[in-house]
């Protein structure tokens, strides 16, 4: 009876160990243009089963812009942005495009709609993602991984159908994915 007690209360233990710091996590990204000058940010909190993202942007050109999560977290050549490779997600098994039958990849997020001033401020929910995860952090769902994660704005819409990233074109605004609250230890010292 003891030893059984004795189990429980480690896996309790480990349970509420696990819940705040998931609970707690929030990332942000400095948005830049193709001058490497600030444009403004992306703020990210996880939620229970996703991500929720504060777009708050200006300087931009009107209209619609494709926007997606790009698989490695880099901006830094910023004349046009190709370090951060594709969308995160990107696969043989899978297409791009969120209303194409063979998609979507998990980088694919709704067009941003720029006003006349050039100013974008939205809130956007993403099913499935995760800042981080102590148990699997080479999972293509989690942005802080070892070579991180970029928020990209192309030039033009993205049509959410055609390949390979729904003819949004040029990349001209980009965001490097970065940690605001201490990243979780691996696991609990036993
Ligand atoms: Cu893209």
């Amino acid at each position: 009876m003891k030893k059984i007690l004795l189990a429980s209360a480690t896996i309790l233990g480990v349970t509420l160990f696990a819940l705040p710091s998931n609970a707690q996590q929030t990332a942000t990204a400095t948005i830049i243009d193709n001058n490497a000058k600030e444009l403004g940010s992306i703020e990210i909190k996880q939620a229970p089963e996703g991500i929720l993202l504060h777009v708050d942007i200006e300087g931009l050109p009107a209209g619609k812009h494709g926007f997606h999560i790009h698989e490695v977290g880099t901006c830094e050549d910023h004349s046009d942005f190709k370090m951060s490779k594709g969308h995160i997600g990107k696969g043989d098994d899978v297409q791009h495009g969120l209303m194409n039958p063979e998609g979507y990849e998990e980088g694919d997020l709704p067009n941003l709609i720029v006003s006349e001033d050039g100013t974008v401020e939205v809130e956007l929910y993403v099913d499935d993602l995760k800042i981080t995860d102590a148990d699997d952090m080479d999972d293509d769902e989690v942005l802080l991984d070892s070579d991180g994660a970029a928020f990209m704005i192309h030039a033009n819409e993205d049509d959410h159908m055609t390949q390979p990233i729904g003819g949004a074109g040029d990349r001209i605004a980009c965001g490097v994915i970065e940690s605001v609250t201490q990243k979780p230890v691996s696991k609990p010292a036993e």
